[in-house]
């Protein structure tokens, strides 16, 4: 029977989904299994055996429920395996996954505390210790835990804009001047995409160039701003990256922090992969000055592990959220309820209904974090990439290093023997911009192993290869070169 109100047939159904999801979680840490079991898209939408995408015009059987999320994890892919290097969020953290698991079983809004009273707190709470963290002192400010970290880089610039303009939120950006953003060329696009999100203009966001180690070159923010003011536009807003999303590079944040300081422009820290470093004593110093942020962004689902998703825009002052963001609906934000409504924070936010980000990192610091907050347990996947440098180096006569990693990301060229005795050139370039995709095509369809790719400014495609995932080890790094090269060998 379909009908769950019986609390037998109840149970039992969620015991056998409860069965499905730990053989997988099983599974994902076997290294026997594959990554992937890669399909076309035509191939799922043709449907596979006893498995069809198609949304069917009569209710299914509980059976095939079951069999539905037994083949939807089966035709994913395993973001959990130890082999599994593509993204800046991996992993299959257990008490993660448990926060998510009675999340959902909470089901509920994080608007405000009236409905979400535990975990509203749990947020503030937590945003209090970040900010700790950063070095604002008595870990003051305000915070968010936001969909994903481009949209809580776009928070920061709608919040620099409202503390210069706050105008703009009643007159729209007629009422401002030609304001310009500055940010590197090797960060993340969702800068780029803020401004033209939120009216600047994609030309109004000026990029920065970078060293090569893909760190901003200071000199070059200062000329750019004073040329900026001598065109008559105004400078509002510097982003510094604190881990770029392909070179791993650490923007030096003190040096920039000066030049805001003396142009008076508002500072973010992009630290959305690099962010976890700050609980790490060994690492923290790579960002170094964070604490002279304006606003800084931290997502705990990449380096920390967290289920996905889970991402923080911290700002140091306080009030400013809800005052660029605040409509004041009177239908959930009352001012005359029973409780503080300081407490419902949901107007601060630009969506109206939030998901429930907090309840799995909130566990999953009470599960690793030291007595003194700065002593995650992540320095395992840190030193990894040391040990894979070392073996690519080793290898070095089928790889070319690109970038000296100053986080896990580590960037290289494979190079097959045809190409190993080419000179350099037009050809040689054609030729070597088609190995990393032909090379994770294969990969894919093996399933053994996936590792990213990209070509990035005059460079052209190379693996881009990250340890965020904690079941990391070294055999899985060799195993994944030994793949590059067992793939790759022509
Ligand atoms: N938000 C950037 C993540 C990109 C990546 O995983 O490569």
């Amino acid at each position: 029977s379909q009908n769950l109100s019986h609390h037998e047939p109840t149970i039992q159904f969620l015991l056998e989904v409860v069965e499905i999801l730990t053989n997988y979680v099983r599974k994902t840490f076997d290294r026997s299994t594959k990554v992937l079991d890669f399909h076309h898209p035509h191939q799922l939408l043709e449907g596979m055996e006893g498995f069809n995408l198609e949304l069917s015009d009569q209710p299914e059987s509980l059976e095939q429920i079951l069999v539905d999320c037994r083949d939807t994890l089966k035709y994913g892919v395993r973001t959990g395996h130890p082999r599994f290097f593509n993204q800046l969020s991996s992993g299959l953290d257990i008490i993660g996954l448990a926060g998510e698991w009675l999340t959902s079983t909470a089901n509920t809004n994080m608007f405000t505390y009236e409905i979400a009273p535990v975990f509203v707190l749990m947020e503030q709470l937590t945003l209090k210790k970040m900010r700790e963290i950063i070095g604002w002192p008595n870990g003051d400010g305000d915070g968010l835990f936001s969909p994903g970290g481009a949209i809580s880089n776009m928070y920061s610039v709608m919040v620099a804009r409202y503390k210069y303009f706050p105008e703009v939120k009643t007159k729209g950006m007629s009422a401002a001047p030609r304001l310009v953003l500055f940010t590197s060329e090797h960060s993340h696009y969702s800068i780029k995409k803020a401004g033209a999100v939120l009216g600047f203009g994609k030309e109004n966001v000026i990029l920065l160039k970078t060293d090569e180690r893909g760190r901003v070159i200071p000199a070059d923010l200062e000329s750019k701003i004073i040329d900026a003011k001598q065109k008559g536009y105004v400078p509002l807003f510097v982003n510094a990256t604190a881990g770029t999303t392909v070179y791993g590079a650490f923007d030096p944040i003190n040096d920039i922090a000066d030049i805001c300081e003396k142009y008076n422009l508002w500072l973010h820290v992009d630290g959305a992969w690099g962010g976890g470093l700050l609980m790490s004593r060994k690492h923290r110093h790579k960002l170094s000055g964070i604490e002279r942020a304006n606003s800084v962004t931290w997502n705990p689902h990449k380096m920390m592990g967290v289920p996905l998703q889970c991402s923080a825009i911290l700002v140091r002052e306080k009030g400013i959220l809800q005052g660029c963001n605040s409509m004041c609906a009177g239908y959930l934000f009352q001012p005359d309820k029973q409780y503080d409504v300081t407490y419902d924070t949901g107007d601060k936010a630009i969506q109206c209904g939030r998901h429930v980000d907090i309840f799995k990192f909130w566990l999953m610091w009470k599960a690793k974090v030291g007595h003194n907050s700065c002593s995650y347990v992540m320095s395992s996947q840190i030193n990894l990439y040391s040990a894979f440098h070392n073996r690519y180096c080793f290898k070095s006569s089928f790889t070319e290093n690109l970038n000296d990693p100053q986080h896990t990301n580590v960037c290289f060229w494979y190079i097959p023997p045809s190409l190993r005795g080419m000179p350099h050139g037009d050809e040689r370039r054609e030729k070597l911009h088609r190995v990393a995709p032909k090379i994770k095509a294969m990969m894919m369809e093996c399933g053994t192993t996936m590792v990213g790719y990209q070509p990035q400014g005059d460079k052209v495609n190379f693996f881009r290869m990250v340890v965020s995932n904690h079941a990391v080890t070294k055999s899985d790094i060799d195993f994944l070169i030994d793949e590059i090269e067992r793939l790759g060998h022509d």
